[in-house]
């Protein structure tokens, strides 16, 4: 028995996923999901907005393999706070096979980050989502991500729609690359061609070097499965920046209120926002392997 209880109406990540029909190119990376604890292994963090069902780097590397994923990018979960253990954890027992994204605040150490690029991280996530984190001030992250810029991270943001125009300045002023969550989270109620996305997509044209992830159909769905209301969304953004784009599962997907998906449906998903085999290549692998193993992206 954990000594964590998890939140009221947690749902729990879906334990029978199918299998996917829709065939992964090799090389497929999932460059968003997350770890939780085991919370007995490593605790929760006290400052959390949730606590969730445990997600052990045993059970995300058995989605992996069952999904017919080569690679992951374990981004650092807000219920685990500035302690990135787990994360770090998981990227030492995936033999090569996962990098990370950390949480940190502006007292890290240059040690710190020497040796989290060592084990694989290669970005830091700054959260804007008020139920998720406590207010950090602009000063303090734009610092962390002028020192981070040493070592080519990028930073990764999450936010809502409707707070970008008061960001923007902020995320244009920001000296690596920029990749935004699930898509900067629509309003899909909204056209996909209206002003709030119009918005979006001035964002990445205007600045080539911010990136997103065509990922969370399940969260910013309202119709529910099989999520066909985000596909315009996913559609307008792969067209238009085929290689600035990345895909995940969001595996365990913290926080969902309706329904839990079933990751091979997400797989399956894939082609309806990525209809051509070379969007599906640069969408799966070759955007993500820039970004994250560019050693070994140059040599293919
Ligand atoms: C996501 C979305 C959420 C949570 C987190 O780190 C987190 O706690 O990212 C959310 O609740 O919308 O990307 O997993």
């Amino acid at each position: 028995m954990s000594r964590f209880i998890k939140s009221e109406g947690w749902l729990d990540w879906c334990v029978e996923p199918s299998k996917p029909a829709f065939k992964l190119p090799a090389g497929t990376v999932d460059a968003h999901c997350h770890i939780f604890g085991p919370g007995d292994s490593f605790p929760y963090a006290p400052e959390r907005k949730y606590t969730p069902c445990d997600a052990s780097k045993e059970q995300l590397f058995a989605l992996r393999d069952h999904l017919g994923i080569a690679r992951n990018v374990i981004v650092q979960a807000t219920c685990h706070g500035v302690d990135n253990s787990a994360m770090l954890d998981a990227l030492v027992h995936a033999d090569g096979r996962a990098r990370g994204v950390a949480t940190v605040r502006r007292d890290v150490s240059d040690a710190e980050l020497e040796r989290m690029h060592a084990l694989g991280v290669r970005g830091v996530r700054f959260n804007f989502l008020k139920r998720l984190v406590d207010f950090t001030p602009r000063d303090e992250l734009l610092e962390i991500a002028q020192r981070i810029a040493r070592w080519n991270w990028h930073v990764v943001v999450y936010f809502e729609a409707a707070d970008l125009p008061e960001l923007w300045d902020f995320f244009t002023a920001l000296p690596t690359p920029v990749v935004v969550d699930h898509l900067g989270r629509p309003d899909v109620t909204q056209p996909a061609d209206g002003p709030e996305f119009d918005r979006f997509i001035r964002l990445m044209d205007e600045h080539e070097n911010v990136w997103t992830k065509l990922s969370c159909p399940e969260r910013l769905s309202v119709s529910g499965p099989p999520y066909r209301d985000v596909i315009p969304f996913a559609r307008r953004v792969i067209e238009r920046f085929p290689d600035r784009v990345l895909w995940g599962t969001d595996w365990p997907h913290p926080n969902l209120k309706q329904h839990m998906p079933d990751d091979g449906l997400l797989v399956d998903f894939v082609p309806h926002i990525a209809p051509t085999a070379e969007q599906q290549l640069l969408l799966l692998v070759r955007n993500p392997m820039r970004l994250y193993w560019p050693e070994e992206a140059a040599r293919t």
